[in-house]
């Protein structure tokens, strides 16, 4: 220490005050540099905070092909001075037109007469209103939360299914990425076998989103590769497998059958099969309830997952789904990017419907 202060002393006496200007200027020049960097990273979390709000944004900013030819459809019925047997065949016509299915439709307006009647609303604005929170009511009585059982001691196994095309891989891609980000350790199975390309395809999203793959060779058992999936997980003790399928028609019935098998192999590995998700085009309107139909009939399914809502879809199918086979939707795909997966968020949904 002594050493210390007699070389600064020292030091002092031989530096030329030029120099000890110097490094005065320098000492000063250092000090504004650290309160600019602090304020920028200031700035940084203030930008981030921001962001996240434009990201909420932007998810009813891509919804708004969705909800188009709702919206114009309601502002039709909102420009009559009172309610008339007009105004409900122009809300029936909405309904349709965004896709909600006859059955729907009718379980959504009988009641809304009846709360008419009984509150004896006159204005087609409060009418509206009404239909808003009751459309919301009946959508968020689900769970949609994504199932993990943290206490197994042994891999979750997630199974991905649905027709052809639907986005199943890409909506794997995007949840390996999101589940990564938790902290879990992911594992993809690639159990379609069917087409060349789809291992390569899965093993691009597992390189992005940090995951291990297991893949099974062309035209080989579905069933043996996620089977083979969980045995690596198992043993490198891997949290979640996401178990990729071939797409087929719900109308298959061996194809179906398949992966009613898949869905048994995995139930009797070491792991257990905790989510099933149904994903679904959005864009393909009705036909999407009998896709659910048969692939619970086949697996199980525990959720669906909507995808390209960010296109010309019309949203509507989510309360078919929901209200006449109590499948919750869970997941919403917004476009093609590994973050463009969010949760269902059915008041927002529903807002972004109507406003
Ligand atoms: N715009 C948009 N495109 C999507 C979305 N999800 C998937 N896609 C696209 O849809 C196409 C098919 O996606 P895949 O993930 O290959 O679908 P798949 O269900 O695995 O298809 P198969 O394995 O052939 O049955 C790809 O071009 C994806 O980029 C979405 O939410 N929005
Ligand atoms: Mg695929």
């Amino acid at each position: 220490m002594l050493g210390l202060n007699n070389f600064a002393q020292q030091f002092a006496a031989e530096t030329s005050p030029k120099v000890m200007l110097l490094l005065a200027l320098f000492v000063s020049v250092f000090g504004i540099g650290v309160v600019v960097a602090s304020r920028r990273s200031r700035k940084t979390s203030y930008e981030t905070s921001n962001k996240l709000s434009n990201e909420s944004l932007s998810v009813r900013e891509k919804l708004s092909k969705s909800r188009g030819s709702f919206t114009s459809a309601i502002s039709v019925a909102l420009t009559r001075s009172s309610i008339t047997q007009q105004t409900w065949d122009e809300l029936e016509e909405a309904l349709l037109r965004a896709d909600v299915g006859v059955a729907t439709t009718t379980r959504v307006l009988a009641p809304l007469r009846e709360l008419a009647k009984a509150k004896k609303i006159t204005e087609p604005s409060q009418l509206i209103l009404e239909l808003q929170q009751q459309m919301t009511a009946q959508l968020s009585a689900n769970s949609r939360q994504l199932n993990f059982d943290q206490s197994l001691g042994a891999p979750n196994i997630w199974l991905v299914v649905g027709v052809n095309g639907a986005g199943k891989t890409t909506t794997i891609g995007k949840l390996s990425a999101q589940q990564h980000a938790l902290g879990r350790s992911v594992l993809l199975a690639a159990g379609d076998t069917f087409r060349a390309a789809a291992g390569e395809q899965l093993e691009t999203w597992a390189k992005r989103s940090g995951a291990e793959i297991v893949r099974g060779a062309e035209g080989g058992d579905p069933s043996s590769v996620i089977f083979d999936g969980v045995a690596r997980a198992t043993s490198r003790k891997i949290d979640l497998v996401l178990a990729d399928t071939a797409g087929r028609l719900q109308n298959n019935t061996n194809l179906m059958e398949e992966l009613a098998k898949v869905r048994r192999v995995a139930d009797k590995s070491s792991a257990k099969v905790t989510e099933v998700l149904l994903v679904i085009d959005a864009t393909t309107g009705q036909n999407g309830l009998n896709q659910a139909k048969q692939f619970s009939l086949a697996t199980q399914v525990t959720g669906v997952v909507l995808t390209k809502l960010d296109g010309s879809a019309k949203g509507g199918i989510v309360f078919a789904i929901e209200t006449e086979l109590a499948i919750p939707v869970k997941l919403v795909g917004l476009g093609e990017t590994i973050d463009d997966l969010v949760a269902f968020d059915a008041a927002e949904f529903v807002s972004a419907l109507f406003n």
